[in-house]
């Protein structure tokens, strides 16, 4: 059954949509999440775009990334950018919209890793640094709440062995670690970067039966019935 919140008021008003971004490690059970809210009428659900990464122009530019993040790394994440900025920017009558990660997480996650790792040279960095800055200080990129999916490497590397994602086979659990203590470096420990919006943790590391209740524990701050501080 569908629920209808408040389309009206939202349209009248042409305000900006509540914007809730859905970030954690890879195979955190984003889409999980984001295919649960999908039953209700007056959210737009915004699944990452993965599906253009793969196919921009006939180059699948995440296989080129996880083959050869030196040289793709650049083009990958100036891709990402831009698809995520379309994300933050589509315009829509929902009052509500969700967002599979965001340019947010592009910037301080990923393409901090790879700053880190020495697998993005620094003119690189910088001309992306420069294009995020410019974005977030001339667009429409707010956002009104983070779910943060937590999990632990070793949950979510089991889930990514499982989901069996051509391009994902040479990803290590290594890896998955070091993604891990970035996005709780940023969203848990707050240690790094500032939060855009308020965050709201959960432990996705629980089984899917039991995670519903964690998704309809949080409904009400999701659907922007109830503040969150
Ligand atoms: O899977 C999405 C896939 O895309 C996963 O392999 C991580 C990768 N990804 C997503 N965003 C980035 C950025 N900005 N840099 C590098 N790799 C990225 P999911 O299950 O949604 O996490």
């Amino acid at each position: 059954m569908a629920t209808t919140l408040s389309r009206t008021t939202h349209l009248e008003n042409k305000a900006r949509p509540f914007t809730v971004i859905v970030e954690g490690n890879i195979g955190s059970g984003k889409t999980t999440f984001l295919n649960y809210f999908k039953k209700y009428e007056d959210l737009c659900v915004l699944a990452e775009p993965i599906e253009l990464w793969r196919e921009c122009s006939g180059h699948n530019l995440l296989q080129y990334l996880y083959e050869d993040i030196n040289r793709w790394g650049f083009s990958f994440q100036s891709y990402v950018m831009l698809s995520m900025l379309k994300h933050h920017l589509k315009i829509t009558e929902h009052p509500i919209k969700m967002m599979e990660r965001s340019i947010f997480s592009a910037r301080y996650c990923f393409i901090e890793k790879m700053k880190m790792d020495g697998l993005l040279p620094s003119p690189s960095h910088a001309v992306l640094d420069e294009w995020f800055k410019w974005i977030t200080a001339s667009c429409n990129v707010s956002v009104d709440l983070i779910v943060y999916l937590r999990t632990s490497p070793e949950v979510v590397y089991e889930r990514m062995l499982q989901r069996n994602r051509k391009e994902e086979k040479n990803v290590s659990l290594d890896y998955l670690k070091q993604l891990h203590e970035i996005h709780e470096d940023w969203l848990y420990r707050r240690s790094i970067f500032s939060c855009p919006a308020p965050v709201v943790t959960l432990n996705a590391n629980l089984d899917q039966s039991v995670l519903k209740e964690e998704y309809k524990k949080w409904e009400p701050c999701i659907l922007n019935k109830i503040q969150v501080s």
